[in-house]
């Protein structure tokens, strides 16, 4: 059966696939699944069809059948768990490579969010630009943690899994901070995600969204 996910109709990012479907496209072309995608518009999340999917009125959502999932971490997790190819077959390294999709996204990406967030939405306190800094560095503090247990190595457990992609993805939340940079590892890790064929299949999916949209 054929999933659809949702996206945005108008991602706020303008094609840089930062938004949160890039994680659920490109897991579904991971494993070879084809998808289909329905746009969704800002007012259209928050009205009662969105909400009965996903109770915070956000994207993306994934139908199959019978089932409705919100969340990325479940999404991608259940991608996984049902195709070959993002999670290894031995139970320890399985439980590893989950336990990356956890640290991804409860203990990396709260910081991130944090800092879109004093920028985007708080950027006009008066305290925004005496708190950046403070975000910033708590940023710094996990990346120089994450750097340190990823060295020289080319994942974070052995083989690509869904954790990789899972962090690969958080981490360019923080494209144009120059924070990822500042890590030499982790800013050749991210490029190593990027040059996976199917994240570029997904990306150039979403930003096929944008160009239509700007075109039209
Ligand atoms: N924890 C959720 C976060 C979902 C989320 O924040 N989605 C954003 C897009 S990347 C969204 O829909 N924002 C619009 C809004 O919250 O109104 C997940 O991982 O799926």
């Amino acid at each position: 059966m054929t999933p659809t996910i949702t996206a945005f109709e108008s991602s706020p990012d303008r094609g840089k696939g930062l938004a949160r479907d890039m994680r659920v496209r490109w897991a579904l072309e991971e494993v070879g699944q084809p998808y289909e995608v329905r746009l969704v518009s800002f007012g259209a999340m928050k009205e009662p069809a969105h909400l009965a999917l996903h109770p915070f009125g956000q994207i993306p959502t994934y139908e199959e059948g019978d089932l409705a999932l919100f969340e990325t971490g479940a999404i991608v997790f259940h991608i996984a768990q049902h195709h070959a190819g993002l999670l290894p077959d031995d139970a320890n390294a399985r439980a590893r490579a989950i336990t990356w999709m956890f640290a991804a996204l409860s203990t990396m990406e709260p910081p991130i969010v944090d800092r879109a967030i004093a920028r985007l939405v708080e950027g006009d306190k008066s305290w925004a630009v005496e708190r950046l800094p403070l975000v910033e560095d708590r940023i710094r503090d996990r990346l120089g943690q994450l750097s340190s247990r990823l060295g020289d190595s080319e994942w974070l457990d052995g083989d690509f899994s869904a954790g990789d992609l899972m962090m690969v993805e958080v981490l360019r939340r923080l494209a144009g901070s120059g924070l990822v940079e500042e890590y030499r590892n982790l800013d050749a890790y991210v490029a190593r995600g990027e040059a996976r064929p199917a994240f570029k299949r997904a990306f150039d999916a979403q930003y096929a969204v944008f160009l239509a949209a700007s075109n039209g």
